[in-house]
C-alpha cells in the first residue's frame, strides 16, 4: 500500500495547500439534504443537479470500485478586493486568472500519474467542480474544514479562498478523521451580509444568489431578482465579510491565478464597449467564458440600468 503521508507530500509540491484521504463510504445524511435542497426548488434552473443526484448523493453510484478519495484545496487568494478594480462593476476574485477547473484537474492528473508509476494497476479518476460529487462534502470527510453558514468549506488556516478537488481511487489507505467541529460559533456576518438574502444559515436558495444570477441563469433576469448590485460576474460577498477570511487568507503561490490586467485596470465604458470579438480574446482560458458573451452583456446592461 502506497503510504498516505507520502502521497500528502506529493499532493503539496504540486502546490496543494490542503490535502486529505478519506473512505468513500456512503453520506446518506447529505444525501437527504441535498434531495430536500431540490425539492424547495434551490437549485433554481440547474436541472444538471437534478439530473445527476443519484450520483452526487452516493458516490459509488458514479464510481463502483471506489475504496478512497483525496481531497485537496488549491488557494486562489492574490491580496487584492473589489476596491482595487477601477470599474463599478465587480467581478468575482476566483475568476481573476486563468480558470481553475483546468489548473486544478492539470495537478490531479500529475498526482495519479505519480501513483501510477509505483501502482500501474490503480485506477482512478480526477474530480473538480463538474463532476457528479459532492467537493465540500468529501473535504470535510477528509478533515480539511467545515463547511459555513455561507455553504463554502472553510479551512483554519487559509478561510475559505480555495478550490476543491479530489482524486477518487480504487485502492484502500490510511484515513484521516473528518472535521467535525462548527467553527462560526455565533457569527452571522455572511447571513447578514448577503445583499439578497439568499442565505438561511447552513443553506442558499440559488434562485436569489448573485453568483448564480451572474454566471448560470440563462435569458433574461427574473424581475424580482433584477439588481445585480454591481456584480458582472459570481458575487464574494459572503465570503469577503467572513472573519476566517480576514483573519486567514495567505497569498497564493499558484502562478495561473495571476490577475488579468484588464479586470483590474478597465473602465465602466471598456466593459460597455465590450464585444463578442474582445470577450473571446479577453477570457479565453478564464471561468468567465461560463455565461457566454450574451451572459455578461446581460450583466454590465442590467448594472448600466441601476446606475442611471
Ligand atoms: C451548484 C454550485 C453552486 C450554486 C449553488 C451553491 C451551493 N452552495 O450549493 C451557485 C451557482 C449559487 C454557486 C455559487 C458559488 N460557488 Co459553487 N458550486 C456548486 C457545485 C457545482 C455543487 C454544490 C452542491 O452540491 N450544491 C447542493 C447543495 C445541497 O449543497 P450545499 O449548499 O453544500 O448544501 C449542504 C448544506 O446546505 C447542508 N445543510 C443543509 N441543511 C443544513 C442544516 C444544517 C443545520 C447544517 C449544519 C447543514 C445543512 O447540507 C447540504 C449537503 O451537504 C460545487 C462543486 C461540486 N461539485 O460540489 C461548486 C462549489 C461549491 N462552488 C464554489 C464556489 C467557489 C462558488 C462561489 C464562491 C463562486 C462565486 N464567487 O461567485 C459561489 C458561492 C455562493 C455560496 N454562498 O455558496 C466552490 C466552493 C469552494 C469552497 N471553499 O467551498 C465549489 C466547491 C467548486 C470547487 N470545486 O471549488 N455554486
Ligand atoms: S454569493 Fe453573494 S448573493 Fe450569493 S449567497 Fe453569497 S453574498 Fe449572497
Ligand atoms: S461569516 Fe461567520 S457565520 Fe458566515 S461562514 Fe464566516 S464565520 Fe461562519
Amino acid at each position: 500500500m502506497i503510504p498516505s503521508i507520502s502521497i500528502k507530500k506529493k499532493a503539496n509540491e504540486l502546490g496543494f495547500e490542503k490535502v486529505g484521504i478519506s473512505k468513500a463510504e456512503s453520506t446518506p445524511k447529505e444525501k437527504a439534504n441535498l434531495e430536500t435542497w431540490l425539492n424547495q426548488n434551490h437549485n433554481a434552473t440547474m436541472e444538471w443537479i437534478v439530473k445527476r443526484k443519484n450520483e452526487r448523493g452516493n458516490i459509488h453510484t458514479y464510481f463502483p470500485e471506489v475504496k478512497s478519495v483525496i481531497s485537496v484545496g488549491l488557494n486562489y487568494y492574490v491580496g487584492k478586493d473589489q476596491s482595487d478594480l477601477k470599474s463599478d462593476y465587480k467581478v468575482s476574485n476566483y475568476a481573476w486568472g486563468d480558470d481553475y477547473h483546468d489548473v486544478i484537474k492539470k495537478r490531479l492528473f500529475q498526482l495519479l500519474g505519480w501513483i501510477k508509476e509505483s501502482n500501474p494497476d490503480v485506477k482512478g479518476i480526477v474530480c473538480s467542480d463538474t463532476s457528479p460529487v459532492m467537493d465540500k462534502v468529501w473535504a470535510q470527510r477528509a478533515g480539511l474544514g467545515w463547511q459555513g453558514k455561507h455553504t463554502n468549506l472553510i479551512t483554519r488556516d487559509h478561510g475559505s479562498w480555495l478550490f476543491l478537488g479530489e482524486l477518487l481511487l480504487d485502492i484502500e489507505l490510511d484515513y484521516d478523521l473528518s472535521f467535525d467541529d462548527d467553527l462560526c460559533g455565533t457569527c452571522t456576518a455572511c447571513v447578514d451580509a448577503c445583499p439578497t438574502q439568499a442565505l438561511n444559515e447552513y443553506q442558499i436558495d440559488a434562485r436569489k444568489c448573485l453568483s448564480y444570477l451572474t454566471i448560470e441563469h440563462r435569458g433574461d433576469l427574473p424581475d424580482t431578482e433584477g439588481n445585480l448590485h454591481g456584480w458582472i460576474y459570481g458575487c464574494d460577498i459572503c465570503q469577503d465579510v467572513c472573519p476566517w477570511n480576514e483573519k486567514f487568507s495567505k497569498i497564493s503561490n499558484i502562478p495561473e491565478f495571476k490577475v488579468r490586467e484588464e479586470i483590474m485596470n478597465w473602465t465602466n465604458k471598456d466593459w460597455q464597449n465590450l464585444d463578442e470579438d474582445g470577450f473571446r480574446k479577453l477570457f479565453k482560458g478564464s471561468a468567465v467564458k461560463r455565461t457566454k458573451y450574451v451572459g455578461l452583456k446581460r450583466n454590465i446592461e442590467n448594472n448600466v440600468s441601476s446606475e442611471s
